[in-house]
């Protein structure tokens, strides 16, 4: 799988609803169909691909992640829990194990929201956070529509979006931050996942020549910016511990190195487990960024294009995972996820959790990211038990 849309730096750019990401989906479903798995596809994409249970009205357990990568991803973020759900199948088919329940392994269309904001669209329109509409008109940087490009690429599924209903939802992916392995830790048994809010800024400005403007004419979009993401900063580290707040991308209109910009467009990231800090960041940064800009004659608006609340995981699935950990002789500690996941909106709409493992200096969305083998085992070892048991094993 990391063959397709290679990086440049030995990690992977298959971002979603590219031709990468449909040869991506082309290769996975080949690898479900030689598992003897039956594929069905909803209206943004999402594949789930089921192994029959025992009992044809028992509802399944869903086991998936997500193909689309950052466009400097590494091999491991998404991918893992994708692919690990399928040798969970694969494994049960070489032991002839039978459940009660079907498995359905699960390809989330767009998680990352690197291409089209915001992260998690699919699994947001499967829960009922986004409508189908509003997922289909999500613009690119370039213009292009999600809807648009998921016809392109041929895959619009027929399945209602959310019509399929879980028994559970396990996810198995990497930590994506340092504290398993600096735990020495082969697993996290991921209680919560901190929350989030994305907002999306646009500061007017007044384009001028950088030579021949005085400084005490210019309207300076990319200073009031600048002054902005500072202010993000001393927000954030003053709600330590448990908070973190960054800015990731940014847009300079018409990002010519000798005018200065009309328009500055950016995207500020606030996450907390706590809710409390994390509303209270929002708050902070809502009302410190217009006097900032005012200061500079410069425009302000803010629209929230990303957020979900922190999220608990399902008590009994959680219970799953530890002790299988603690059957399997593997370390472990209760974990808090960083980043968000697909299993975030899942957790809406039944019972669900995620088994994680390390990754190599806690660094991920970098192409340098790495795990080693001994820890993707460990991983996909603990979650094929916590699914089997949850799938109720019959044979
Ligand atoms: O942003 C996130 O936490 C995830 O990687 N999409
Ligand atoms: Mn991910
Ligand atoms: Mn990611």
């Amino acid at each position: 799988m990391a063959k397709i849309g290679p990086g440049v730096a030995g990690g992977n750019n298959r971002q979603t609803l590219t031709d990468s990401d449909a040869e991506g989906r082309s290769l996975f479903k080949k690898w479900c169909d030689e598992a003897g798995l039956t594929m069905g596809v909803d209206q943004m994409g999402t594949m789930f691909a089921t192994r029959p249970g025992t009992d044809p009205d028992a509802l399944p357990v869903y086991v998936g992640s997500h193909l689309d990568t950052q466009p400097t991803g590494g091999k491991y973020d998404g991918v893992l829990g994708v692919l690990s759900a399928l040798e969970v199948v694969r494994t049960m088919n070489d032991l002839g194990i039978k459940t009660k329940h079907p498995i359905v392994v699960t390809n989330w269309t767009n998680e990352e929201g690197a291409r089209f904001a915001p992260a998690m669209l699919a699994s947001g329109v499967f829960a009922g956070v986004h409508s189908l509409d509003f997922a289909y008109n999500r613009k690119d940087p370039e213009g292009n529509l999600f809807g648009d490009e998921l016809k392109r690429i041929g895959w619009v599924g027929d399945e209602e979006v959310g019509a399929r209903k879980m028994h559970a939802y396990f996810e198995y992916h990497i930590e994506q931050g340092p504290i398993l392995e600096a735990e020495s830790k082969q697993i996290g048994v991921v209680t919560h996942c901190q929350g989030l809010w994305w907002l999306e800024f646009t500061l007017t400005g007044k384009e001028a020549h950088t030579g021949s403007t005085p400084m005490n004419m210019r309207v300076n979009a990319g200073l009031a910016m600048s002054r902005i993401l500072e202010m993000v900063q001393a927000v954030a580290m003053g709600e330590q511990p448990g908070a973190v707040g960054g800015v990731g991308q940014v847009f300079f209109s018409p990002n010519s190195r000798n005018v200065l910009p009309g328009k500055v467009v950016f995207t500020v990231d606030i996450r907390s487990p706590d809710k409390a800090k994390l509303d209270r960041m929002r708050a902070k940064i809502e009302a410190q960024a217009p006097k900032i800009c005012d200061t500079l004659g410069v425009g302000c608006s803010i629209e929230v294009i990303g957020h979900f609340a922190p999220v608990t995981f399902d008590e009994k699935l959680v219970t799953a995972v530890r002790s299988a950990a603690e059957r399997l002789g593997y370390t472990h500690m209760n974990l808090i996820s960083g980043a968000g996941h697909d299993a975030c909106w899942a957790a809406k709409v039944a019972p669900a959790t995620m088994v994680m493992c390390p990754c190599v200096d806690g660094l991920s969305h970098n192409e340098a990211e790495e795990i080693s083998k001994e820890w993707a085992t460990a991983g996909a070892d603990v979650l094929f038990h916590a699914v089997v048991e949850t799938a109720e094993i019959v044979v």
